[in-house]
């Protein structure tokens, strides 16, 4: 079907489903709050214990790994709530069918109430709703403005145990309610056959091990990839806002570039997926960022998670916040996307490790006056936590106990909120440091002329901070938190030098808003990565109310909306690669440029795979794929911008890599080594391949050992 006419469909089924236009393109003015759906409210009991699935369900709420009731039809009932809030966006755990058998781990009987197992991404799983009820959420939500976040878990299905076929669901897959698959029965081999299990002859590996092995998605299978292409397709559909993509980690950056792509050109909206990184010197950082910066989806903040919990909890120094937000402003391409977090469903909740709130509510400050989008883990703003066993997975996701709209917390993420959401500075200001030390942090964000200045206090003195240099304008001061905690007022002289008090146990904002702008300045262009006639979304302020133009490189785009502070556009038809985004005003006045990454055309995944490339596996070789397209790096020789390294099978034969590229295009690529720096091209002419219009590609080139 014709994009430009696809986008119309599902524009009118947006509108329909609920008031006008619906911006998804960029979050940097959301809040998000993630809910664990079956633990969130029981809005519908009628659909406690399905048919279909029959004794999943432990109204004792004792077995913390059965359903617990919660659904569609509660979320809905608690919107109101939620929008009191300041709530933006919800993101629910995978509402898509999940396994519909119980599965038994060292004995302990397991539903699949997180949603991870799934089944059929057709459909919506039967212990949280029917489809109506999924659109009615939808409608209900986007009427109070409110987005409602996909969780896409396309890595695998359910527990399958190779070993015992009576065992579950087998990691079953269907269409729509229609058998396809299993991890057994799998002649289109639709999953990875390459084991969980190393030693099949111990007797722990084989009772415990194997049946925590997933049923692993092969996603170069043509099958495959329709099969989760149509099921984008029909959450779109269904009125989703954003994409949190689970475990990208494990699986390759080529295919969900594809998707991303697929996304993009159907009805742009925000991305973001869960990379599990440890620290800093993860042996996988590299990886993680380039996917961040060239997959087209975000990542939730794992980094700045770290070391907010340390320094909050584990009264770690505040260098250490400061250390995090640099490394991550100079290595990622756009941290202002990433989604930043206190605790989530796969940790332990903050007063779980450390019970005081006033620490909470401080390191609450801080998420929501930092760069990227907050999110916050349901019961936050009750102060939900169950300790049992260290309080982490499933004791973290305790049901809902509380909706009291007065805890501090409550009230607190609510001024928050709105401070974000009115704030250009908090929205795409840069961060500056003001003063640190190991208890104490005063930090600025400037968006042209606009300012907020934070200081937090969390030890048990007064700290007395003189001379210190803002950008704030002449003039006095009153706290954004009206004194919750325990901010106060302050006076800033003409030399825009101030001198605070901070009492203890305290956090304090300071803002100032512009009010005209006199210049244009881009704070955000969503989506980062796209293709020519894409719609993209420029976000800033200064951009006046008369119609300027907005250009990639130096060729102008068709615009189809402007205003002061958000410009929609059309990618005009301008050469794949890193592009300077621009806007002029009708008077001539000219916006910093904004890089967003153009890709060749539709993205399809292509999987190369090389026989026998006369190398070892040792560390100092490495083997990458260059070639004439941006996306293979137009011949370059650097690997930062080639794909690659390759993976080496097992045996030790065959490199593979599977990389997004543009359809219906005839490329020319080679391989490359790198050993000691050196650098060694394959030999003889460039090869050529033509990638298909759709589905997905595979390239094997033979070569013999010389
Ligand atoms: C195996 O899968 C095929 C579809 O690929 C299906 O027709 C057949 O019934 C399945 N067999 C079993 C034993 O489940
Ligand atoms: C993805 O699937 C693989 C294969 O079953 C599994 O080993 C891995 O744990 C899964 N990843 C996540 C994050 O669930
Ligand atoms: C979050 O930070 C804490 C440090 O307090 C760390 O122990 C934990 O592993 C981090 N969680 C994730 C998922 O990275
Ligand atoms: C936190 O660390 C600082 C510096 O080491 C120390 O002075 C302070 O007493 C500690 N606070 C708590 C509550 O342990
Ligand atoms: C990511 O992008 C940033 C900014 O362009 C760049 O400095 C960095 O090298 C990139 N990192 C990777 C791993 O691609
Ligand atoms: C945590 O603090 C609250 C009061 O703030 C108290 O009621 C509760 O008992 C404490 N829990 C633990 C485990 O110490
Ligand atoms: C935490 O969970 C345990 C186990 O179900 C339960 O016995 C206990 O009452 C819970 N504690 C709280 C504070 O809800
Ligand atoms: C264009 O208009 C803006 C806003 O009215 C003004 O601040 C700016 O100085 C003008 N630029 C030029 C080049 O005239
Ligand atoms: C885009 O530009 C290229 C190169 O100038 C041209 O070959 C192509 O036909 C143009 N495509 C469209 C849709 O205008
Ligand atoms: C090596 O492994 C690859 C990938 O699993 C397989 O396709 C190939 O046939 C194997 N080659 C040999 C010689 O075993
Ligand atoms: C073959 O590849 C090289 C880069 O390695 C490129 O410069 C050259 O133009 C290509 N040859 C042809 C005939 O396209
Ligand atoms: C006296 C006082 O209020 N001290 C507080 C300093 O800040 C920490 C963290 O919030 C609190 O634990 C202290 O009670
Ligand atoms: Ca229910
Ligand atoms: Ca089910
Ligand atoms: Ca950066």
């Amino acid at each position: 079907m014709n994009t430009k006419l696809l986008i119309l469909i599902l524009l009118k089924v947006y509108n329909s489903s609920g008031g006008p236009y619906f911006y998804r393109e960029s979050y940097k003015s959301d809040v998000i709050y993630q809910i664990v759906t079956d633990r969130f409210f029981d809005g519908n009991t009628q659909n406690n214990d399905p048919s279909e699935s029959p004794h999943l369900y432990d109204p004792t709420k004792t077995e913390w790994k059965l359903y617990w009731g919660g659904d569609f039809a509660g979320i809905e009932r608690k919107l109101m709530y939620l929008r009191d809030l300041g709530i933006t966006a919800l993101w629910i755990s995978p509402p898509i069918d999940n396994t519909n058998v119980m599965v038994s781990y060292v004995g302990i009987p397991n539903g699949a109430y997180h949603g991870y197992w799934a089944r059929d991404f057709q459909r919506p799983e039967e212990h949280f709703g029917t489809w109506a009820e999924f659109d009615s959420l939808v409608a209900a939500a986007h009427r109070v403005g409110m987005k409602i976040v996909l969780d896409w878990a396309p890595n695998h299905t359910s527990p399958a145990d190779p070993l015992d076929p009576s065992f579950a669901e087998m990691g079953a897959i269907y269409n729509n309610g229609d058998y396809v698959a299993d991890y057994v029965n799998d002649t289109h081999r639709w999953f990875h056959h390459n084991g969980g299990i190393e030693d099949w002859d111990d007797a722990y590996e084989s009772q415990y091990l194997n049946i925590a092995d997933l049923a692993d998605f092969d996603h170069s299978n043509a099958l495959v990839n329709d099969y989760m292409r149509e099921s984008l397709l029909t959450w779109i559909k269904h009125g989703i806002d954003g994409i949190r993509v689970d475990a990208i980690k494990h699986m390759t950056r080529g295919w969900q570039t594809a998707m991303a792509d697929q996304v993009n050109s159907l009805m742009p909206m925000f991305m973001f997926g869960e990379w599990y990184l440890q620290d800093f010197k993860n042996p996988l950082y590299t990886d993680a960022i380039r996917f961040s910066n060239e997959s087209g989806i975000s990542q939730l903040d794992f980094l700045l998670n770290r070391s907010l919990r340390d320094t909050f909890i584990f009264n770690h120094t505040f260098q250490e916040l400061e250390d995090a937000l640099r490394l991550t402003e100079t290595d990622y391409a756009y941290e202002h996307n990433l989604v930043t977090f206190i605790d989530n469903h796969d940790m332990p909740r903050f007063l779980t490790e450390n019970n005081q709130t006033s620490l909470l509510h401080l390191a609450l400050a801080f998420l929501f006056t930092v760069r990227g989008t907050p999110c916050v883990y349901y019961g936050l703003e009750q102060y939900l936590h169950n300790d049992t066993s260290g309080g982490s997975d499933p004791w973290n996701r305790p049901m809902m106990k509380s909706f009291d709209t007065t805890t501090t917390a409550f009230r607190l993420i609510k001024i928050l909120s709105a401070l974000k959401q009115g704030h250009p500075a908090l929205q795409f200001g840069q961060h500056q440091l003001i003063s640190l030390d190991h208890e104490m942090y005063v930090y600025e964000r400037t968006f042209g002329t606009s300012v907020v200045l934070v200081a937090i206090n969390k030890s048990d003195k007064t700290h007395q901070l003189t001379e210190l240099q803002t950008q704030l304008p002449k003039g006095v001061y009153d706290d954004q938190l009206y004194g919750l905690l325990k901010g106060y007022r302050i006076d800033v002289d003409s030399n825009r030098k101030i001198s605070i008090n901070l009492p203890p146990g305290s956090a304090s904002i300071w803002s100032y808003i512009e009010q005209e702008s006199a210049f244009p300045i881009i704070g955000s262009v969503a989506p980062v990565q796209f293709r020519s006639g894409n719609r993209v979304a420029i976000d800033g302020s200064g951009f006046g109310n008369r119609q300027g133009t907005v250009s990639f490189g130096h060729t102008p785009s068709l615009i189809e909306t402007w205003s002061n502070n958000r410009v929609l556009v059309t990618v005009p038809n301008i050469t794949a690669g890193h592009t300077d985004v621009t806007v002029t005003l009708s008077n001539g006045s000219k916006s910093n440029s904004y890089s967003v990454r153009v890709l060749s055309g539709p993205q399809i995944p292509v999987t190369f795979i090389y026989n026998n490339i006369p190398v070892n596996n040792d560390s100092h070789n490495r083997v990458y794929l260059s070639g004439n397209v941006f996306e293979l790096g137009n011949w370059s020789s650097d690997p930062k911008v080639v794909q690659g390294p390759m993976f080496l099978s097992q045996n030790g034969t065959q490199w593979f890599f599977t990389v997004s590229l543009p359809a219906s295009t005839n490329i020319q690529f080679k391989y490359f080594v790198i050993n000691n720096n050196i650098i060694t091209w394959e030999q003889g002419t460039n090869r050529t391949y033509t990638v298909p219009a759709n589905g997905v590609g595979k390239v094997v080139v033979e070569r013999f050992i010389i």
